[in-house]
Formats: C-alpha cells, sequence, structure tokens
C-alpha cells in the first residue's frame, strides 16, 4: 500500500529564518515554496534523496501548525508516507478500525491529494497518506 516516505513535515515560524540551513548548510535543493489556504500552512519542499523536507510555517492562529508549536514548539510535526491509490488506501484503513482525520482525500502542496490519520491511533504520530498526481 506505500511506496516510499515521500516527506516529514517540519514545523517552523519563519520559512524564510528556517530554509537556509536546509539549502546552503545542508545542500538540500529547495524544489519550490507555495500556500496551501486549506490547510492555514505556507510550505517549503526540499529534496534529499528520494524523499523531501517540508517546512510548515502557520499563516494563521488557528492554524493546526500555530497549534503544534504553541503547545510543543518547533519540531517533526508529520509524516508522510507516498500511495498510488489514495481511495483504496483510506477505505483498507477505516475498514480496518482506523481513526482518520480525512476519511476523503484533501488538496496538499504541489498537486498533491493528502489524507492524515489521527496521531491517537498512530502511536502519537501525525501519519499522512499522500498520492502525487491525480
Ligand atoms: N503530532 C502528534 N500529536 C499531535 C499533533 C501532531 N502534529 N497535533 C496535535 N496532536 C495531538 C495533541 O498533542 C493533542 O494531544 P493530547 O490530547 O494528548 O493533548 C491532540 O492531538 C489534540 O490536539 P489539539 O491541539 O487539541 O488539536 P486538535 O484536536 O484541534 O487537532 C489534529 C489535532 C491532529 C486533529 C489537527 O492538527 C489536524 O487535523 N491535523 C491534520 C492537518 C494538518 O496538520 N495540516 C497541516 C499540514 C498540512 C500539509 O502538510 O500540507
Amino acid at each position: 500500500m506505500l511506496t516510499k516516505i515521500n516527506h516529514i513535515g517540519i514545523a517552523v515560524k519563519s520559512l524564510d529564518d528556517t530554509i537556509p540551513f536546509y539549502r546552503d548548510n545542508l545542500g538540500m535543493a529547495l524544489a519550490g515554496t507555495e500556500e496551501v489556504a486549506e490547510q492555514k500552512v505556507r510550505v517549503a519542499m526540499l529534496q534529499v534523496g528520494e524523499s523531501m523536507i517540508e517546512l510548515l510555517e502557520p499563516t494563521s492562529e488557528d492554524s493546526p501548525v500555530a497549534k503544534f508549536i504553541e503547545k510543543n514548539g518547533t519540531g517533526i510535526h508529520h509524516i508522510a508516507y507516498e500511495v498510488t491509490d489514495i481511495e483504496a488506501a483510506i477505505a483498507k484503513l477505516v475498514g480496518d478500525g482506523v481513526r482518520m482525520i480525512d476519511e476523503k482525500p484533501r488538496h496538499g502542496a504541489h498537486g498533491t491529494r493528502i489524507a492524515f490519520i489521527h496521531p491517537k491511533t498512530s502511536n502519537g504520530v501525525l501519519t499522512e497518506l499522500c498520492q502525487v498526481g491525480h
């Protein structure tokens, strides 16, 4: 069902302040920045091998990422696994009794479709399914 780790999401206060460490010190290629209005975040994707680091900057105080930073500080926010058929993956997990945040895919960054599993059923790790393309 899962094909690889697509990205790891890291909550940050400012993309501008954070990108230089990943791009210049660690040498990752910046694949692009984008606002995901539905998720109330601005994101920067940085390539590392076949996976990416996704920096997440909240765009409003009620953003899930703003709430996360307020409670935990900045740091790892979620892990995203790539799937080839997100509807089938959601249906399997729902059938298994897994608590989904999203039972229908939503729009993620860079044309992806995404769905989150609730961290309470994934051992405290917010887990994302991510399908590239449509
Ligand atoms: N990782 C692990 N646990 C998390 C978490 C995270 N990223 N975010 C919240 N939680 C935990 C909280 O610590 C809290 O636990 P306790 O009850 O033990 O205190 C619990 O989940 C509830 O958290 P909350 O702060 O009260 O917030 P909500 O219930 O309102 O929302 C969640 C939590 C996970 C449902 C919500 O953040 C959500 O829907 N997340 C998915 C969407 C998202 O994160 N979008 C941003 C990224 C978008 C992208 O990658 O494109």
